[in-house]
Formats: structure tokens, sequence, C-alpha cells
């Protein structure tokens, strides 16, 4: 066995509370090399005798990905604590592994040998709102989703959709406008909205906030923003904003109070300065948003700016009723803050998500004191490397994936951000070099997965646009330009992940199949009764699959058409055309 692979530390994504009575714990082996894994577990003060009392249980393969292979378990210890090893099987050969190393029997005169899992205090349980499990993001970027006002229209506007976007260019975009076309997002079946910045600013993206307190005039006002919530609300659509609390902008008063006064300013801790007078040429001398003159870094260290923010944080819920934060920036800012900042945002709503914007791991921040969720761009990054560009093959997608979903606990991946582009990234069409059956396939993938799934405005319609600022297009409205086929394909993945357990959130996912030759991929989500086939291939030739496991005596049901048939024999044999794809619901 290959102990240098083998790996288990409690807490984290290895040893967690999944609930308030279920420990889940996992463990890293060396990708086929064990065979066999057992967990040895007991309270740590049940002796009898002078024998410690344990009891054995196998473990799961619950994935493999390029390197190792992963065991699973669920427990619930009735004293709600737990000692723990491993005993580990392969070919003639069984090793047991605890928190002091490998031994050859299981020690068991003395449980300190043994991980600890000292005990399962609910308060510390990770807990992210339950109505996230069943949301369907769309989001969007206001600037560029309809212009339902043109009064508000900053100097300059261009007339809507006539040029591409330039890092400087206005069209418009409002909050009418969006009222105005929400029953687009209605029709679609999303049930959440992540809008980037609205708040006062001088760029179209609003990233560079002038007063947290003020929504931009060329967005609307209060008023108006307040009816879109309230018939986000009638329509069961929550609201989510962007706060960007990492830096200000250049024009937010207290950053122009220490332009202006400098060392006199009594703003001069709330942003890290490293010496007076300040420059932005050749690179500021304070801290920045990279190397952004116009993008000040708050010093969130100090108790005016804490309190300053979190009173923002608190003013949009309790003023708007909006229910969750998009943290900007969020693994650059202390985790002190954060931890502050979801005591006083849950204190008012013990409901609201708060959703950090982190594209690396992310676990320091998902442990239950911070965030509810990240943005999750390793899916991102995994799913359009194989449906969009073919940059990997089959396993080494499964490989991503199940690496994916096991660099965190299954509780937070099941509220996970999963999103096929933002307005940070090029669109998924564009990548998908317009091959619409690629984006479709994407659509596929994320809206099967585990987690909360995200559209990016547009991308439904098929939307072309590269990096920023090519991927911030306005929104076209004009039925005729608009890609109807794509809009009914992603409109329909909706409607099925609403219908059906197993399909959404709750579907426990399994790989079963990844096809490098072929570039197939057959995977299955199951739901207490529940259970549903995914077929798909990744390929431009016509493909005829043959599932490994019998369905014998089953009645499948095709999801996308409806058909019905029982398989009578052992094997099934599907044939699917290029870029096609079958659902079966599964039924005895
Ligand atoms: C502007 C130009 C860009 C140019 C950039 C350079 O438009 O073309 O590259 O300046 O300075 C906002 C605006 C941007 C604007 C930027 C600066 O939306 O249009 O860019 O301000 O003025 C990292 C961060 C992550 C951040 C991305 C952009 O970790 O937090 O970079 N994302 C947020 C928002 C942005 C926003 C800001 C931050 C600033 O979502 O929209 O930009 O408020 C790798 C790295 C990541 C990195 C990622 C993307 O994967 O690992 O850490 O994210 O690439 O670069």
């Amino acid at each position: 066995m290959f102990k240098e692979a083998i790996y288990h530390r409690p807490k984290d994504n290895f040893a967690y509370a999944y609930d308030e009575q279920t420990l889940h714990i996992r463990l890293r082996t060396k990708k086929n090399d064990v065979e066999h894994v057992r967990l040895i577990y007991g309270d740590p003060y049940e002796w009898e005798n002078g024998h410690w009392q344990v009891s054995y249980q196998s473990m799961q393969k619950s994935g493999t990905d390029e390197l190792f292979d992963y065991w699973f378990i669920a427990l619930t210890p009735p004293y709600r604590r737990l000692r723990y090893g491993f005993e580990l099987t392969s070919n003639n050969e069984q090793i047991v592994y605890t928190e002091k190393g490998f031994y050859r029997t299981a020690p068991m005169d003395d449980t300190a040998y043994y991980f600890c899992f000292p005990f399962l205090n609910k308060i510390d349980v990770f807990q992210a709102p339950e109505w996230v499990k069943d949301t369907i993001w769309y989001q969007i970027f206001p600037e560029r989703f309809a212009n339902g006002n043109e009064a508000l229209n900053p100097a300059g506007t261009l007339p809507w959709g006539s040029a591409d976007p330039t890092p400087t260019s206005f069209f418009g975009g409002d909050f009418e406008g969006i009222i105005q076309k929400l029953d687009h997002l209605v029709d679609l079946g999303v049930n959440g909205i992540y809008f980037t910045p609205i708040f006062k600013a001088s760029s179209n993206h609003k990233y560079d906030t002038i007063d947290y307190f003020e929504i931009d005039p060329q967005f609307g006002d209060k008023q108006t923003f307040k009816r879109l919530v309230e018939l986000c609300h009638q329509k069961a659509i929550r609201v989510m904003l962007d706060a960007v609390f990492n830096h200000s902008g250049y024009e937010f008063p207290p950053f122009q109070d220490v332009l202006k006064y400098g060392e006199n300013s009594k703003y001069k801790h709330w942003f890290h300065i490293r010496e007076f007078p300040l420059q932005t040429v050749p690179r500021p001398n304070y801290d920045t948003f990279a190397f952004t003159p116009n993008m000040p870094k708050l010093n969130t260290e100090n108790q005016e700016v804490k309190n300053y923010l979190l009173d923002v944080a608190t003013y949009w819920i309790r003023e708007f009723d909006i229910d969750g934060w998009r943290l900007d920036v969020a693994n650059e800012v202390d985790h002190q803050f954060w931890r502050e900042f979801r005591q006083a945002v849950k204190t008012i709503k013990p409901d609201a998500y708060i959703l950090g914007e982190i594209w690396h791991d992310a676990m320091p921040w998902l442990r239950g004191d911070q965030f509810d969720a990240v943005m999750n761009y390793p899916f991102t990054n995994g799913t359009l490397r194989f449906f969009a560009q073919h940059e990997i093959r089959a396993s080494q997608f499964v490989g991503m994936m199940t690496h994916v979903l096991h660099s965190y606990p299954t509780n937070v991946n099941e509220v996970a951000f999963n999103l096929l582009g933002s307005h940070d990234t090029p669109r998924l069409l564009t990548l998908c070099k317009e091959d619409v059956r690629k984006a479709k396939l994407s659509f596929l993938f994320q809206l099967s997965f585990t987690g909360t799934p995200c559209i990016y405005y547009g991308d439904e319609i098929g939307i072309t646009g590269d990096q920023d600022p090519g991927c911030r297009k306005c929104m076209i409205w004009d039925e005729h330009q608009q890609n109807r086929e794509l809009f009914r394909h992603v409109q329909k993945l909706i409607a099925l992940r609403k219908a059906y357990k197993a399909f959404g959130n709750r579907g426990n996912l399994h790989f079963i199949d990844a096809n490098d030759e072929t570039n197939h991929l057959i995977y299955m989500k199951t739901f207490e009764e529940e259970a549903i086939i995914f077929l798909v291939n990744n390929n431009e030739q016509e493909i005829e699959i043959t599932l490994p496991l019998s369905l014998k005596g089953k009645l499948l049901t095709n999801l996308w058409t409806n058909e019905q048939f029982s398989a009578e024999a052992d094997t099934l044999k599907s044939t699917l055309p290029p870029y096609g794809f079958f659902i079966y619901k599964i039924e005895d």
C-alpha cells in the first residue's frame, strides 16, 4: 500500500457534521491502491474491563480523481463524539491508520492513538439557507440588461446594442428596464437574481463605489429599487446584491478626504496608506484592488470602517428586504471582518445567503462562521474545458468534478454557486466556438450537478462575447435575434430540475462511466426512491453506448420526450447522436 498517499485530518472536508446528528468521514488513498476500508470507531469514554468498545463499518468508495481514491461513511454517534481510525486492506496486506501513524493491528489500550471528533456542537454545524438548494440564479449586469427609462441615461449613452462594449461605454440599462423584462426570467424558470453592483459609482460596472447608501442615479432611485425587489418577491424570485467591501472607489468621500488632507485626514486609517502624499503613478503608494489606483483597499480592521460597512450590509436588508450578498474580492478581506459580517447579517435575516467571490480553494471561509458558499470557478473551469473547449477527455473531467466535490463538505456543495460564466469571463457560446450543441451539453451538466446553478444573462439566448468588456454586451430583446431553441433547452432543463428531486440538488451524484475514446459520460443521480441516469455524448460522431449496469425489469422514462419502455435484457444499448444525450428516470 502506498502509505504516503493516505490522508485524513479531522474537520473541514474530511470529517464534518453534515447536520446536528450526522458525521461524515472521508479518507484519501492512492488511486486504485486500496481494496477495502473499514472505519474503526467508538465513543472515547466507553470502556469495559479495560477494553475500549469499538465497532467496525465498511466505507464506500465515493470517487476517484486524477491521483486519489476517496472513501466515505456517514455515522450518527449517539453521544455526538467519536474516536476513529481506518483499517485498510489491499491484496494480502492490512494496515491500520490512526492519528499517530500506521500500525499492523489496531491499538486498543489507549484512544489517544485515534483521530478525534471531540463533540458535535450544534452551533458549529455549517448551515446555509434551505431555499438556496432550490434556487436557480440569473446574473444581471444592470447597465446591460434593459433600458426602461431613457431620461436616466448618463451622458454619452449609446443606442442599445449599437456597438460592442468598451471599458467605458454606457448603454443605459436600469431598474425600470429590469422590471419590464422580469417575465423573461419567470418564463425561463429562474428564481433568484444576482445583481452586480448598483450603488453610486462612476464606471459602467460600478465596482468603484462612491456612496454605499445610494443607488446609482443611472439605474433609478430607491423607490424603484424597492418596487423591483417587491415585484421579484411576488414572483418568488430572491434578490442578491454585490458588496464591494474590499475597496471603495476613488471618489468615495473618505478617500477624497485623505487625498485632500493627507496625514491630517481623520480618514487616514480607513485605508492602507504606505506614505504621504498619495500618488497613483508609477504604482499607487497605497493598497488597492490589483494595481487599480481608483480602487483603494479599505482597512476592514479599523472599527469605524467595520461599523460603516456592517451598517451598509444591514441597511439594504432592513430597508429593502434583499435576500443575499455576493462579496467582491472576498478572499482579500480579513476573516475576522467576515465573521462579524455574518453575525450582523444573520442576526437580522437568518436565512440570508452569503456568497464569497473566491476563484480558488476556499475551505477556510466555509467552516460555518463566514460564508455559505463561494462562486464555484473550479466547477466552471472543468465543465468548460470538457464540454465547451474540448481540452480534456471524459475521464479527466470526471476526475476534476470528483475533486471539486471532495474539496468541500457535502452540505457546502449543496449550495455552491455553479456558474458557466460571469461578467469576468468570456461567454459560454464564444468558448464553444459558437457551436450551440456544446453549449446545450454544458447547460445540461450545470443544471444537473450538485449546487445552485447561475445563468449569466443572455447565455440562455446565445449571446456571444470575449473577455471583459466583450462579455458585457447588451441583452438582445428582439426574439428573432435570440436563439429561441437554446432558450427552450435551458427552460426545459430548469423545469426538470424543479420537477425531480434527484435531478436537482438533493440528488446524490455517481459517475458510472467516462470513456476517453468515445468521450461519453454516464452519471446517475438518486434521491430516496428516485433515480435518474444521464447519458451524454460529448463527441461529434454518433456513438452506441452499452450501459455498464443492468436495468432489467425496470421502467425507463425518457424525461426529454416522455417516452416510456421497460428494459427487457440485461444490457441496454443506446445510440446517441453527435452531442446528444438521454435522461432516463428509472422505476421498478
Ligand atoms: C478592468 C478592465 C480589465 C482589466 C483590469 C485590470 O476592464 O480588462 O484586466 O481592469 O486592472 C471591476 C470591473 C473590471 C475592471 C476591474 C478593475 O468589473 O472590468 O477591470 O474592476 O478596474 C481576480 C480577483 C477577483 C476579481 C477578478 C477580476 O480575485 O476578485 O480578478 N473579480 C471582482 C469582480 C470584477 C471587478 C472586481 C473584482 C474589482 O467580479 O468584476 O472588476 O471590484 C484567476 C485568478 C483570480 C482572478 C481571475 C480573474 O483565476 O486566480 O484571482 O480574479 O483569474 O482575473
